[in-house]
Parts: structure tokens; sequence; C-alpha cells
């Protein structure tokens, strides 16, 4: 029945062909009748190592409680599973209690197996579900098949052993991924590549080419937590997507490393290889930092104009020096208005020769411990001077694994808990911080004041050619 009413394309009970599941994790729906783009992108962590299971004879079978609509749709599927595997961040640590809980209650004598970010970052808690039998700390990719094969012979706590360059990753099995569960949605998701969001043409290709980032802002500081590893060659990257396109046709790609824009020597070979090698230079998305651009500004040009590099995701985050100092961004206002000036200018340039102009999507926190509102008015001023831009503005969350994130949980200020991870841009996150203040500013009850300061800097900023030879 309820199949029915949702145009669902799986059964509700598929057949098992394993003893062995691996649980994709993500808010229920979100393959049924998805609230926005984003929560369809697909795991690579799930599909880099259900590829290197399989690869390694060890079978596995694939439910979501993303492609369910209730706890009891999911729990109608588990039975018969000897072994449950879930990829858990901290965002999905709810769900992956919620679903742990419900495996334990169908199959008691079951076995699950957890990894992931929060095993990383948050042990304590994960260790407090008693359901979670063995829990995998950092990287799993050397580890993940004699753990599935034998379980017993893992203490409860495992420290996971990764590969050393992502050179070694074997190419991901995008059939592994899970599908989307709905009629309407299959119709434009393009499984197993992915659906587009407003970046560029479906069919979309998400990868990684670089796993960590080196910088040490304390919202996030993954380097204290990933362990380096070396990039993947420019070549393996382009020879996978020409791999793709052929079997499925590429349409754009959505880089999900979190900086691209390091490590000059690979992005010079990227611009030098991908326009020639590539089937076709497909549009993408991909992240940098202002202080990094402003380091290498024709570098930068470059990428934009020969690789197509459309959607440029920029952690700006504030636009105001004394709050980028308490984040230890290592960038300035000054940074910030200078890439957004040689945006504006490359991409005056491109639409004057008739090409599509490259645009921000711009990262901004607000609500971070310790703003003022004359910061956060400079940081909304900032986001109103760029002339293309795709704002992406969120609340501050602290995460556990960040610097900030664990001073904030340990002084008890944290509004995060395990039963709602809140990540939703608008929920709030950290006590003591004026959200209704935030609400105004952002239905623009403080624009004049936004405006005011606006028009100065447009004074001061009308010849941004200046500031690039300051470079
Ligand atoms: C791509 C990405 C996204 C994508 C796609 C997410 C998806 N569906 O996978 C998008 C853009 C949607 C996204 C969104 C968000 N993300 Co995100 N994202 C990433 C990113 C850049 C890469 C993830 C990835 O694919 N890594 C590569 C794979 C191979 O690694 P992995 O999944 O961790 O798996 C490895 C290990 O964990 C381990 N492992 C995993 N599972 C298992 C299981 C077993 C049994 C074993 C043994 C081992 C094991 O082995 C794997 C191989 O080494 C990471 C940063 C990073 N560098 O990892 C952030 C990151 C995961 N995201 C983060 C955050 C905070 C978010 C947001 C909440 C941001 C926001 N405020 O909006 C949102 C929430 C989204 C949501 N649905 O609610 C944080 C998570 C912090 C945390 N403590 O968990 C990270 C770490 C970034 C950061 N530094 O802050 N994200
Ligand atoms: S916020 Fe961006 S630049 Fe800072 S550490 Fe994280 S990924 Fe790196």
């Amino acid at each position: 029945m309820l199949n029915k009413l949702f145009g669902r394309t799986t059964p509700a009970t598929p057949t098992p062909t394993s003893k062995i599941v691996w649980l994709d994790l993500g808010d229920l729906g979100d393959l049924v009748n998805p609230a926005g783009p984003h929560e369809q992108w697909q795991d690579h962590g799930l599909g880099l190592l259900r590829t290197i299971l399989h690869q390694n004879g060890v079978m596995t079978d694939l439910l979501s409680t993303r492609a369910c609509t209730s706890w009891e749709e999911l729990a109608a599927q588990l039975p018969g599973y000897e072994v449950l595997i879930m990829n858990v961040r901290s965002y999905t640590f709810p769900a992956a209690y919620r679903a742990a809980q419900i495996f334990k209650q169908v199959n008691p004598q079951g076995m699950i197996l957890t990894g992931g970010m929060h095993a990383t970052v948050a042990l304590d808690e994960m260790e407090a579900i008693p359901e979670f039998d063995r829990i995998c700390q950092g990287p799993g990719e050397n580890v993940i098949v004699e753990l599935v094969k034998d379980p017993q012979s893992f203490p409860r706590v495992i420290l996971g052993v990764g590969a050393k360059s992502m050179a070694e990753w074997p190419m991901i099995d995008r059939t592994l991924w899970p599908k989307p569960a709905s009629k309407k949605l299959a119709k434009k998701f393009n499984w197993p590549l992915e659906p587009e969001c407003g970046w560029g043409p479906g069919p979309v290709v998400t990868l990684l080419t670089s796993r960590v980032c080196p910088w040490q802002c304390v919202f996030c500081n993954e380097n204290s937590y990933i362990p380096n590893m070396g990039r993947r060659p420019v070549e393996a990257v382009i020879d996978e997507l020409n791999y793709l396109d052929r079997k499925y046709g590429v349409g754009s790609l959505v880089i999900h490393d979190s900086m691209f824009f390091q490590n000059p020597s690979w992005l010079e070979e990227w611009v030098e290889k991908y326009p020639r090698q590539a089937n076709r230079v497909w549009p993408y998305w991909a992240a940098a930092r202002a202080d990094t651009v402003r380091q290498w500004p024709e570098l930068f040009e470059a990428l934009i104009k020969e690789t197509r590099w459309d959607t440029v995701s920029i952690g700006f985050e504030s636009g105001s020096d004394r709050v980028l100092r308490i984040l230890n961004k290592e960038c300035t206002e000054e940074d910030n208005y200078f890439t957004i000036d040689l945006l504006t200018r490359i991409g005056d340039e491109m639409e004057r020769q008739g090409q599509k102009p490259p645009v921000f999507w711009s990262n901004i926190m607000l609500g971070i411990p310790g703003e003022t509102h004359e910061d956060a008015i400079k940081t909304m001023r900032m986001v109103k001077y760029t002339k293309r831009i795709l704002p992406s503005i969120s609340f501050y969350a602290p995460y556990p694994g960040s610097a900030l994130g664990h001073q904030l949980i340990a002084e008890g200020k944290s509004l995060m808990t395990k039963e709602n991870y809140h990540r939703f841009p608008d929920d709030e996150k950290v006590k003591g911080i004026d959200y209704a203040f935030y609400r105004e500013l952002l239905a623009g009850q403080y624009d004049d004041e936004v405006n005011r300061g606006l028009a100065q800097i447009r004074q001061e900023r009308k010849d941004y050619r200046a500031a690039l030879t300051k470079a």
C-alpha cells in the first residue's frame, strides 16, 4: 500500500542476497521525496568501502534510511541479516543510533559494525550506544575486509588503517550506491550518477581529488582528525571521468574536496591536462580559500577560464577581521574583497566574450560566539557587494572534532544533542546567541545600515585592478 502511495520503485522487503547489509544513512524519505538536492548526494565512504569489500569477494546488500519513509519500513527489511554496517558522521549519528536499536530488536544476535567521522571525533558518544558492537576510528580502507569477515577477532574499538595515497583507492563502483526510491525521483536522478542541483547540468558526477585541508579554522580543522594522504593523480581523475562519460554520459562535476584550490603543482597539471584529455571540459563546482586566491591569482584565473571552474565555493565565512581572527581563518577582509573583485573582473570579461560568467557559492556563517551586531552587518554588506553569488548562509554549528566545537561542548553551550545534531542552516545551535537579531538581519530589517556601508566600499574599491597588482 505504502509503495503504491509513493509510486515507489523498490519493494518494501527486498529479498536478501547476503547475510551482511550496509545501511546508507540520512533523513527518512530523502531518496523518495527529498527536501532539497544536497540530501540526494551519495556517500563516498560507503561507495569506496563497499567497492573494496566486493572486489575482495565479501558481498553485501544495501538498504538506506533515505529510501524509507518510516522506521517500520526499515524494520521490515532487516530480518535475516547477521551483520549491519554503517558510516556514521555527526549529522547522521541520530539516524544510526535509531537504526541500531531497530536492528537489534529484529536480530538480537546480529552484529553492528560502525565507522566514520563521528567515531573519530566523538568516541564517547559512540561507545555509549551498546548496540554498536564494533567502532572503527579513522580510515577504513585497509581494515574493512578483515573486520567484516571476522568481527569477533577485533576489540570493540578499532583504530582504522587507511591508504597512504588516494592513488591506491579503487575507482568507486557507483552501482553500489542506493537508487532513488520513487518513480518521480528516479526520472531525474541519473543513477548511478547524481542529479543536478543548480550548479551545472546533469548527470552530475561527484568526486574527490584530495582528502584533507591543511588549514586550522577552529570550526572545522579536519586535519586534526583525518590523516593526511596523497592527492589522486590528475590522470586517474580524468580517466574515471572519461569512463563514466562513455558509460552514462556526464553533464557536470561536483568536486567534493574540502579544499580543491591547494597544492599548485597538482592544479597546474589539472589546467594542462583536463582541457586536453577529458572527453569534454565539463563545468564544475569546487572549493577555494580567499588567501590562496590572493596568493596565486594567475593560477586561479587559468583554472576558471581554461577548466570551466564555473562555481567557486569559497568559505568567506565573515566580512569582519575580528570574527575571521576568532575563527582562525587566516584570511582577512582584504583577502575576501580581493577575491570577490578578481572573480567579478574575470566574470565581466567572460560575459563580454559571450561566455557564462563564474559564480561564487559563498559560505557564510552568522551567530559565531563573540560576533557583534556590527560584525554581522559587515558580513551581510560583503554578501551584498558580491556581484555574482549563490549565498550559502548558516548559523554557526559547534561540531565535535573542531576546536571551537569541542570548547563549546565542554562549556555546556552547545544545543546539538544526540537525538538531533541540528544541521539545518537556521537551527539554534549555541546558547547565549541572539538568534532573534540574526533572523531580523536576514529578513532585511538592518538593510539601511548594511547599504550605508556598501556605498562606501563601492567607492573605495571601484578600481579593483589596483588591488590585483598588490598581490
Ligand atoms: C562530501 C561531503 C559532504 C557532501 C555529501 C555528504 C554525503 N552524502 O556523503 C555534502 C555537501 C552534502 C555535505 C554536507 C554536510 N556536511 Co559534509 N563533508 C563532505 C566531505 C568534504 C567529504 C566526505 C567524504 O566523502 N569523504 C571521503 C570518504 C572516503 O570518507 P568517509 O566517508 O569519512 O569514510 C572513511 C572513514 O570514515 C571510514 N569509514 C566510514 N564508514 C566506515 C564503516 C566501517 C565499518 C569502517 C571500518 C570504516 C568506515 O573509512 C572510509 C574510508 O577511509 C567531508 C570532509 C572530508 N574530508 O571527509 C565533509 C564532512 C563529513 N561534512 C561535515 C559537515 C559538518 C556537513 C554539514 C553538516 C555542513 C553544514 N553545516 O551544512 C552538511 C550536512 C549534510 C546533511 N545531509 O545533513 C563535517 C562532519 C563533521 C563531523 N563531525 O561529522 C565534515 C567532516 C567536514 C568538516 N570538516 O567539517 N558534506
Ligand atoms: S573551513 Fe575550509 S579552509 Fe578551514 S580547515 Fe575547513 S576546509 Fe580548510
